[in-house]
């Protein structure tokens, strides 16, 4: 049977249910996911000075051929997003800038070090987000910046914040969809500290200064990254969840949720439907946390299909801005973008098929035995017949036939670079 036809019969069983797939392949046409740059090219970036990677993060495995130029890493993301149905947006960091060989510091920057990006954007018709990089520099070494006790220091960061903003204001411009410029910052300590409080005032102090400066909230808009621990800060965390929850809240920002971030049994898709009652918006980094903040490549297991269910069953599509924040640079990099992105619309996509509202009345009437019947047998039901179709219908390959061509691009790119 060809995928039309397997998806002729799988329909049917959908919309006995009253379930329009038309409708969820329309809706979900339109979700953009913010696609991070970094898991093509390990964290690496392109300054002049190149940096080991620091903040307490890590990337293993040295599979060959990662992208070690902004061509490159442009060239990888475009296979990637053959291979990806819909229009999405790509997240870079700001060690993404291209100086021309000249040394420019995190605090010089400026939206012209991004022009080719946004050259390439309108090109492919994509959206930008952009995120500062607090991380992998000599004023971040001791692993405290936007709370260092040096003002000096201190300040370096605050203008970096400030100059990343105003990049991100100027992909809202260019490209006619605003930015998320998203902070996140390493700060903390390995040990028991003596005093939580003055860091987290000098935290609070530092964001205050950095959403000070005059940036168009139409073209950007700012989030904010709590983090539990990372390596080398698995006592302390500065921006902690409390920290960034409250300081969102009250100064009308973002809160950005990284699945990996949390305590290993507790889930952000338990997380959405509250802090949506709360703030208009809300933004994601998926990623999969393996024992640890490991940052994985998703899957379709069943955190990430309840973080779909919840964004569409609470009719928030518009409202949480997905983005993906995994690196694994032990298995084929352009693969690893495309696995994990099309798992993150595959989770939306189940969603969309599922008779939601009767889901709800279940609940709500109490009958707890069909709202556990229901939800078990439609993980059966045939859901790939579905998605194939929509593959096909948005003109990337279905199944796994996408795995040759990242091959044939492996053998044909990826195998000739200094890198591989
Ligand atoms: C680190 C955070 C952060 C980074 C990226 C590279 O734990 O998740 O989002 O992964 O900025
Ligand atoms: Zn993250």
């Amino acid at each position: 049977m060809s995928v039309r036809e397997n998806f002729q019969a799988a329909k049917k069983q959908y919309e006995k249910w009253g379930i329009s797939v038309e409708e969820a392949f329309e809706r979900l046409k339109n979700v953009p996911i913010s696609i991070h740059c970094w898991q093509g090219d390990d964290i690496g970036g392109f300054e002049v000075e190149q940096q080991e990677l620091s903040g307490g993060i890590d990337v293993t495995g040295d599979y060959p051929g990662k992208a070690t130029t902004p061509e490159e890493l442009r060239r990888d993301l475009e296979k990637a997003l053959s291979l990806i149905p819909g229009k999405h947006k790509i997240n870079l960091h700001a060690i993404y800038a291209e100086t021309d060989g000249q040394k420019v510091d995190r605090n010089e920057l400026e939206p012209k070090h991004f022009a080719n990006w946004v050259k390439w954007a309108k090109e492919n018709d994509l959206g930008l987000d952009f995120n500062p990089t607090l991380f992998s520099h000599p004023k971040a070494a001791d692993g405290l910046t936007l709370a260092h006790p040096d003002k000096e220091i201190r300040d370096f960061w605050i203008e970096h914040c400030i100059r990343s903003r105003k990049i991100g204001e100027y992909f809202g411009k260019e490209l006619g969809q605003p930015a998320l410029t998203n902070i996140w910052i390493p700060d903390g300590y390995k040990d028991i500290p003596s005093d939580r409080l003055t860091p987290r005032k000098r935290l609070k102090e530092s964001l205050d200064e950095i959403f000070a400066a005059d940036v168009d909230e139409s073209l950007n808009i700012d989030a904010v990254e709590s983090k539990l621990f990372g390596i080398g800060s698995e006592a302390y965390v500065v921006g902690s969840h409390e920290f960034y929850m409250g300081y969102a809240l009250k100064n009308n920002k973002l809160c950005l949720l990284d699945s990996g971030h949390y305590h290993p049994t507790e889930v952000v898709s338990n997380k959405i439907s509250a802090m949506l009652l709360f703030s208009e918006r809300l933004a994601l980094h998926v990623s999969r946390p393996v024992r640890w903040d490991s940052d994985h490549v998703i899957i379709l297991d069943d955190e990430l299909r309840e973080i779909g269910l919840e964004i569409v069953r609470n009719d928030a599509l518009d409202k949480v801005m997905i983005g993906l924040d995994f690196f694994d640079a032990s298995i084929n990099r352009v693969a690893a973008w495309t696995i994990g992105t099309r798992n993150m619309i595959k989770s939306l996509l189940y969603a969309l098929l599922l008779p939601n509202e009767h889901l709800k009345q279940l609940q709500e009437e109490g009958n707890f035995t069909d709202r556990l019947a229901l939800l078990e047998e439609f993980k059966t039901y045939p859901f790939g017949a579905i998605w194939d179709y929509y593959c096909e219908q948005m003109e990337v390959p279905s199944q796994e036939n996408w795995l040759e061509e990242v091959k044939d691009y492996e053998n044909k790119v990826l195998s000739k670079r200094n890198s591989g």
